[in-house]
């Protein structure tokens, strides 16, 4: 009896705290940003920290030969094209710019080339294309014949890297929904082995590639583009490690920090990410924002957003788990799986979201203040003690 008043006191003295910090928590900042990638070197000390303050959106270059599935890639995840629109994409015959930046928390421009560039052409400016760039996504079309593409890639790879040594160099295994499972690991291994042997020819042993099977008809590369864009948030360790605490404290079994337009996610925590949760948890947005289209605006309301401050929801499976979807800024929204034992504590999880969502607003606010200092946070666990962080 004395334990579950304890527990009653933990709940009440938490959602106490947890309406007021909503209210200093308020919305966020909008002009976020990932951090120095494309800013001149000469606003930058030998430390990383910011100078003159000009802080620009990091460049992810979308490279590969004709018809790999460039283009394909960006309007699905960024422009919401169905999949089977992509079949009548015209091949791009000049490099598109794009400026990611209107709607969502995931900001960088993103260029993609045609298939055919001549880095002989004079018009090429290597410099400027591979000296601001963060990220180098190289595609390969696994359905195809892949021995010219990963000639390309290796001319590709040594002229950026030469050029700028931070690149992330990404190789997306593309169109691998026509492959089967033991197929799909085979090509992935033989495009591995070749692409790294050829660098290890080249004397570009030191540069590091990363390796994505992906295809726009399943939610591969929704999870491999996150994996590329984490790479540009300098603020990732510190994320992860709040949402690291935040599930521990919470019963919580996994979380994604979702952005919500792209559905990219930009943390999740340390434990392994599989596939069905993910999915599971993109499906659990798009449920949110449907239902809050049809029924959650009022009548001349129809401009406002479907996603804001008040957007939570939960959804119970029938295998004893549950989803919980909560807002954390007009941007951002953390998915977290849990057993539906857990929400018994429902009290405790809304005060440690709470302190999470200030946390996570301080840490932008740290960043953008260039005090690197962070204030504490603390979070209740299940045994009602007080953990700081
Ligand atoms: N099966 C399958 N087809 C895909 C996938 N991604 C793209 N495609 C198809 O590949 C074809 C070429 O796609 P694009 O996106 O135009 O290719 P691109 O690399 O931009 O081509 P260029 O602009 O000519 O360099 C289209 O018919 C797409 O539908 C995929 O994941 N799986
Ligand atoms: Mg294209």
């Amino acid at each position: 009896m004395a334990a579950e008043n304890g527990d009653d006191l933990t709940v009440a003295v938490a959602q106490k705290n947890a309406s007021e910090v909503t209210e200093e928590a308020g919305s966020y900042p909008k002009d976020l940003s990932y951090g120095v990638y494309d800013c001149d070197p000469s606003s930058v000390d030998p430390n990383g920290t910011i100078i003159s303050g000009i802080e620009q959106k990091p460049r992810i270059v979308l490279m590969g030969l004709r018809r790999s599935g460039k283009s394909s890639i960006q309007k699905v995840v960024f422009h919401k094209m169905s999949p089977n629109e992509t079949l009548f994409l015209e091949s791009t015959n000049k490099v598109v710019k794009e400026d990611i930046s209107n709607s969502s928390f995931v900001q960088f421009h993103i260029w993609d080339f045609p298939g055919q560039i001549d880095f002989f052409d004079p018009t090429f400016d290597s410099e400027n294309i591979f000296g601001g760039c963060g990220a180098l996504i190289f595609v390969i079309d696994a359905q195809d014949d892949y021995m010219e593409a990963l000639e390309r890639l290796r001319h590709t790879v040594t002229r950026a890297y030469k050029i700028n040594p931070r690149i992330n160099f990404e190789v997306f295994i593309h169109k691998v929904d026509g492959l089967s499972e033991d197929y799909k690991m085979d090509t992935q291994r033989d495009i591995h082995a070749r692409a790294t042997d050829d660098l290890y020819d080249a004397g570009f042993e030191q540069v590091h590639l990363s390796f994505h099977l992906t295809s726009i008809y399943d939610h591969s590369i929704f999870e491999a583009f996150s994996k590329v864009v984490q790479k540009l948030i300098p603020q990732l360790p510190t994320l992860e490690n709040l949402l690291n605490i935040f599930i521990s404290n919470s019963a919580i079994e996994k979380a994604f920090l979702f952005d919500v337009v792209s559905k990219i996610y930009i943390a999740t925590d340390s434990s392994p990410v599989d596939m069905q949760s993910y999915e599971l948890c993109c499906d659990m947005i798009d449920v949110v924002i449907d239902v809050s289209c049809i029924y959650g605006l009022m009548s001349g309301d129809e401009l406002a957003p479907a996603f804001d401050r008040h957007s939570q929801a939960s959804i119970r499976l029938n295998n004893g788990t549950v989803l919980h979807l909560r807002e954390v800024n007009r941007f951002l929204a953390l998915v977290c799986i849990l057993r539906d034992d857990a929400m018994e504590k429902q009290g405790m999880i809304d005060y440690n979201f709470t302190m999470f969502r200030a946390g996570i607003q301080k840490v932008f606010e740290v960043r953008k203040s260039q005090n690197r200092k962070m204030a504490a946070i603390s979070f209740t666990n299940e045994n009602g003690e007080t953990v700081h962080c």
